[in-house]
């Protein structure tokens, strides 16, 4: 398997799918939906959606016995892949707002709010989080579609990425956070998504039985995880221009991350061990998840 190659059929698979699954940017109101478009196809790295392809992939075709005809599972991932990203887009919009992180720079260009306005931002999120849902009954059958639905509001919902979010404001005010409650955070604010990322390529593939949407949670849990160590680690130690958004804010603002509370070297060797964990997971999934494996690799290494 050559990686690089697959992750950027994935990569521009999802681009398509971007652009063919958002209301077109005339639609009226304009600035709403030229302020949803201007989020979310400002070239984020696209983890979460290329994992929903990428899972899909693994699982046998729908309807495999209809003959070549038959959509391909990642092409009926698509939408899914499309809602993810949707969400993962809306939560980084109202993080930026001026009432939370209150930050200007987001994917290398300006944030949402500096771009346009503080209303329009709050809307733009809005409207991408209400999409993604819309896209998800639209797309699948009644069954898969609702499976689709409950996973992805799970992972977006109150116990997970937005109590994950309350959370972490909450922590911003008390310098005496434990280890246990900051994991707890990362596996809200970070992990859910990516896990229900996997998850999702599982369902909109047709996937029902418990044990591989289970590993598949497993294994995205263990990826988040290390995902977020990795992101402390590059605020702690990478450049604006770098990361595309402000680098070493946590620090400036005096705020627990997984680097102040451990340190860079136990950091670095958590990560390494969550990212093995997310392989052992992934191994076991249909054909052994060579595509997911390396990802899973190159995320442990990434830098930005
Ligand atoms: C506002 C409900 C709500 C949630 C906000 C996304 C988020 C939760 C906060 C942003 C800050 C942060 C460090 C979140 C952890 C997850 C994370 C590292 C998000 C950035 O994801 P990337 O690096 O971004 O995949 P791109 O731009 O590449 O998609």
């Amino acid at each position: 398997m050559d990686f690089p190659a697959q992750f950027e059929h994935y990569r521009q698979r999802v681009e398509r799918g971007l652009d063919e699954h958002l209301p077109p940017a005339a639609t009226r109101p304009a600035r709403l939906h030229a302020a949803m478009r201007y989020s979310l196809q400002a070239g984020g790295k696209r983890l979460r959606p290329v994992l929903v392809l990428a899972a899909a992939d693994l699982f046998a075709p729908a309807g495999a016995a209809d003959g070549p005809g038959s959509l391909a599972p990642s092409e009926m991932a698509v939408p899914a892949a499309v809602a993810v990203e949707c969400v993962h887009t809306y939560s980084l919009i109202h993080d930026d707002l001026p009432c939370m992180d209150n930050d200007d720079l987001r994917r290398g260009r300006p944030t949402a709010h500096r771009q346009f306005d503080e209303a329009t931002a709050l809307l733009a999120g809005d409207a991408l989080l209400t999409h993604a849902f819309a896209l998800l009954s639209l797309h699948y059958p009644a069954d898969r579609g609702l499976a689709l639905v409950r996973e992805l509001a799970a992972a977006a919902g109150s116990r997970e990425l937005i109590g994950g979010q309350m959370d972490d404001l909450l922590a911003e005010k008390n310098p005496g956070i434990t280890a246990a409650e900051l994991d707890q955070i990362h596996l809200r604010k970070t992990a859910a998504m990516i896990e229900s990322a996997l998850a999702l390529g599982g369902l909109a593939a047709g996937v029902s039985d418990a044990a591989p949407l289970n590993t598949l949670h497993l294994a995205g849990r263990h990826l988040g995880l290390a995902f977020q160590i990795v992101d402390d680690i590059l605020d702690a130690t990478a450049d604006t221009a770098t990361l595309g958004k402000t680098a070493g804010k946590d620090a400036r603002a005096g705020k627990a991350t997984y680097v102040t509370l451990h340190g860079l070297d136990a950091s670095r060797r958590s990560a390494r061990e969550h990212t093995a964990a997310a392989r052992a997971a992934l191994a076991l999934l249909p054909g052994g998840a060579p595509f997911l494996v390396a990802l899973a690799e190159t995320m442990g290494a990434r830098s930005n």
